[in-house]
C-alpha cells in the first residue's frame, strides 16, 4: 500500500509559498494517485515549537483544514486531522525515535539554526527536537510518500535515516523509506521583500509574502510593491542568473498559470515590470480568489469543519494504533498476558 503524508502548521495564514509548494501538489497527487491513501495532518503539535495565542490555535487549524479543502483536498478520498488529537500516538513515536536519532544530526538541521537564530541557547527542546516529531509523524503512518517543499527536504532526509536505523537495530524491514516528493517549478517560492529569502508564515513584514486570504486589492499592491531590479525582463531562462526577484515572479507566474518558466519568459521577453506585474497580479487573483471564498464560506460552518476533523482523527488513529503496537513489540517492551 503507497501512502501519503504531509502537513502543515496553524502558525499565520497559509501564504503563495505553502499553496505552490506544498499544497497544489497535494491536489495534483490525489488526482493521480487515486490508489494511494492520502493523509493531510494540520501540526498543531509543531506549531507551538514556539509560542501560540491559546485563543487563535484551535481556529488556525480550522482555517488550515478549511485551506485544504478549498486547494481541493477531498476529504472523502484523504485524511484530514489536527496531529494533537492523535498527539499520545505521535508523541510516543516520537520517544522512541529519539533515542536512535544522533544528535550529530540533529545540528546540522538548517530549519533549527534559522528559527532559533543567535539565541539557539535559549531555543526549546521542542524547536530542536521538531525533525524527530515530524520523523513520527510519517513512520507512525508508515507512509511512502512526503510531498514538502524544499526547505522540507533535509527533514524528509532526516526520517529516511531514522527508518534506516530503526530497521536496522530491530533487523526488520519495518519501516518503508519514504520518499520526498517535490514537484514543480516552484519548490521554493521567495519573499516578495528579498528573492534571496524563502517566503515565510513569520516573516515580519506581511508585504514579503501574499496570504491565501488576501483580497485583490492587497494582492495587486503588494505585487506592485515587489522588489525588482531596473532591467527589463530576460529574453532566455539563463538570463535570470543572478536577478532572484526576477527569477522568483517569473517562477511564480509559471507555476500560476502551468507554463514553464522558458514560455513565461518568451512571453515577457525585453518587457517592463511596470507592464509584467499587473498581468501577474491578475492571474494571482484569479487564481486565489476562489479558494479564499471557498475558504470563508467553509469557516461560516465550523461544525462541519469539525466533523472532517473529527472522522479523520479516528481514521488516522485506526491505522497508527496497530502500527504503533508493531514497533512496541519490535523494541520488547511487557505486554498485558
Ligand atoms: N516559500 C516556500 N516555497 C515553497 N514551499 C514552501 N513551504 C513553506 N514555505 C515555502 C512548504 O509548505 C509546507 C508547509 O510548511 P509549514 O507550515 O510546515 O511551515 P514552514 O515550512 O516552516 O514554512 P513557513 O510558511 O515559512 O512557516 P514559518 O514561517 O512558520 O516557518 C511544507 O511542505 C513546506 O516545505
Amino acid at each position: 500500500m503507497k501512502r501519503i503524508f504531509s502537513g502543515m502548521q496553524p502558525t499565520h495564514q497559509l501564504h503563495l509559498g505553502n499553496y505552490l509548494g506544498a499544497l497544489k501538489n497535494w491536489v495534483d497527487l490525489q488526482n493521480k494517485t487515486a490508489n494511494f491513501e492520502h493523509i493531510y495532518c494540520v501540526v498543531d503539535m509543531h506549531a507551538i515549537t514556539v509560542p501560540q495565542d491559546t485563543t487563535l490555535l484551535a481556529k488556525a487549524t480550522r482555517e488550515i483544514a478549511a485551506a485544504y479543502i478549498a486547494a481541493g483536498i477531498d476529504p472523502k478520498k484523504a485524511i484530514i486531522f489536527p496531529q494533537s488529537a492523535v498527539g499520545d500516538l505521535h508523541a510516543e513515536l516520537m520517544w522512541y525515535l529519539a533515542t536512535m536519532t544522533q544528535i550529530g544530526k540533529l545540528n546540522r538541521m538548517t530549519q533549527f539554526k534559522d528559527k532559533a537564530g543567535k539565541n539557539a541557547e535559549k531555543a526549546g527542546l521542542g524547536l530542536y527536537a521538531y525533525p524527530v516529531l515530524m520523523a513520527a509523524d510519517i513512520l507512525l503512518y508508515n507512509a511512502t510518500h512526503v510531498p514538502v517543499g524544499e526547505d522540507q527536504k533535509q527533514h524528509v532526509e532526516l526520517t529516511r535515516d531514522v527508518a534506516s536505523t530503526f530497521n536496522h537495530r530491530f533487523d526488520r524491514e519495518f519501516f518503508n523509506i519514504p520518499e520526498p516528493v517535490i514537484m514543480g517549478d516552484a519548490t521554493r517560492v521567495m519573499s516578495l521583500r528579498d528573492g534571496t529569502q524563502k517566503m515565510s508564515k513569520s516573516a515580519e513584514s506581511d508585504m514579503s509574502r501574499i496570504n491565501l486570504t488576501d483580497d485583490a486589492d492587497t494582492i495587486a499592491d503588494k505585487i506592485k510593491r515587489a522588489k525588482t531590479d531596473p532591467n527589463p525582463l530576460p529574453e532566455t531562462v539563463e538570463g535570470l542568473e543572478g536577478r532572484p526577484e526576477a527569477a522568483n515572479l517569473i517562477t511564480i507566474y509559471a507555476a500560476l498559470s502551468g507554463q514553464t518558466k522558458a514560455q513565461v519568459v518568451a512571453e515577457f521577453a525585453g518587457k517592463q515590470f511596470s507592464e509584467f506585474k499587473p498581468k501577474l497580479s491578475e492571474l494571482t487573483v484569479t487564481k486565489i480568489a476562489p479558494m479564499t471564498a471557498t475558504m470563508r464560506d467553509l469557516m461560516k460552518d465550523t461544525a462541519e469543519i469539525d466533523r472532517i476533523l473529527a472522522s479523520g482523527a479516528d481514521r488516522a488513529r485506526a491505522i497508527a494504533t496497530p502500527i504503533l503496537g508493531e514497533v512496541k513489540d519490535l523494541i520488547g517492551f511487557w505486554k498485558k498476558p
